[in-house]
């Protein structure tokens, strides 16, 4: 037995704020979970300290699923992202130990390597369509075969995607929520030449991604995938939000734009619907978000059954632990599609040292047993904990709207 001799959670702020679950064994090895939270991030690191971390001392750190569930049926109180984050946290650190022990990096746990590389995207983005596709041509200098494009739209004074910096799009920018005004109508005009000037610019043999951010009507969503069928999106992402998940079949009566969602989902009964009735095309649930590695393997399992792929999340705010899960993950799972590489800054590459390496567009966990990835427990107590939040939108008129 390799007994769970102590648990810790780390909370830092390297440019932006993370959670870290670290698990230690009576064989000295330990493990990382990330358990980052945008905005909500106190919420997990109490849920793991006063309600998880207590009841994982002297347990056997090799009995992965049984932990999984006993956290999960235990807790009585299922799903929810603080719930599931934990329970990602708790399950990421112990596959990390198992590989350890095994000295393999974690992918040949999963099954060993299904491709070379995992092909990722990058976020172009700009103030204007001029911008946006020059911030595009670096990103396809640089060997990226997937390009994010996301613009400014004219009258508005901000728009979802955009940034200040060319790789960096942080959102969570202030200690209390920003508020941003909405236009669906002066969005729709504008991501379509876009998309035209894009392709005109970067040519064909490179794929194009957009994120709506849940801003649309089922009804609007097809109209915008119609309008960008002849520029051949990869996908168009979070269309609209999928609480309901019966809206996606609209969208996908009219239009064959390939379509992404649940970068918020928890858990597989978020997305049962939308997979089985093959309404999406890619499911971006993720190891931090969606129950760590063994729930989103059964979520990628059951996608696979019905020719859904994998787009893990990966923006900034799901740290490197949650990156190299995602790439051992993404490296073995039989079905996967693509996924999101926003870069870190280099204040957070520092805190954790990790294994992972992008090149050519394609990334690859590395060959370090484990994760690959580690925490510079002395630099990241440096940085404390900043209050950051999300913000919000609302339509011209005031209304609330969905950010
Ligand atoms: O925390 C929220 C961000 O990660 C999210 O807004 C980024 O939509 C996003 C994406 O696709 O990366
Ligand atoms: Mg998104």
């Amino acid at each position: 037995m390799l007994k769970i001799t102590s648990a810790k959670v780390v909370v830092t702020c390297p440019g932006r704020n993370f959670v870290t679950l670290k698990i230690e064994t009576s064989d000295g090895v330990h493990g990382l979970g990330d358990a980052t939270l945008n905005g909500r991030e106190l919420a997990v690191a109490s849920y793991l300290t006063d309600h998880v971390i207590p009841l994982l001392i002297g347990r056997d750190a090799h009995t992965i699923e049984d932990i999984w569930q006993f956290l999960y049926r235990g807790a009585y109180w299922r799903r929810g992202p603080v719930t599931m984050a934990a329970i990602a946290a708790v399950d990421t650190a112990l596959w990390d130990i198992k590989a350890k022990v095994a000295g393999l990096p974690l992918y040949q746990l999963l099954g060993g390597a299904s491709r070379g590389g995992c092909m990722v995207y990058g976020h172009a983005n700009g103030a204007d369509i001029d911008k946006t596709i020059e911030a595009a041509l670096v990103y396809q200098a640089e060997g990226y075969r997937a390009i994010r494009l996301q613009s400014g739209v004219p009258g508005l004074s901000s728009t979802y995607g955009v940034s200040k910096d060319r790789y960096f799009y942080e959102p969570a920018d202030a200690a209390l929520p920003t508020e941003n005004i909405w236009s669906t109508e002066k969005y729709l005009r504008t991501v379509p030449e876009l998309f035209r000037r894009a392709r005109e610019a970067l040519g064909w043999d490179v794929h194009l991604l957009h994120d709506a951010h849940h801003r649309l009507t089922p009804i609007e969503a097809a109209r915008l995938g119609k309008d960008l069928e002849p520029y051949r999106p990869f996908w168009l992402e979070d269309a609209v939000a999928a609480d309901n998940q019966a809206n996606f079949r609209l969208i996908r009566q009219h239009t064959t734009t390939p379509l992404a969602v649940g970068e918020v989902f928890n858990s597989i009964w978020d997305a049962k619907q939308l997979i089985e009735e093959q309404l999406i095309d890619y499911i971006r649930a993720t190891v931090v978000h969606a129950g760590g590695i063994t729930h989103l393997r059964r979520i990628a399992s059951f996608a696979d059954l019905h020719n859904v792929r994998t787009g893990c999340h990966g923006a900034t705010d799901l740290s490197p632990v949650c990156m190299a899960a995602a790439l051992h993950f993404g490296l073995s799972v039989p079905n996967f599609g693509v996924q999101e590489y926003m870069r870190h800054t280099e204040e957070t590459d520092t805190v954790f040292p990790h294994a992972y390496s992008f090149d050519r567009g394609l990334m690859h966990p590395g060959d370090a047993p484990g994760l690959g990835v580690d925490l510079d427990e002395a630099l990241a107590a440096q940085y404390e904990y900043k209050p950051a939040y999300l913000p919000v939108n609302r339509l011209e008129d005031g209304t609330m709207w969905n950010w």
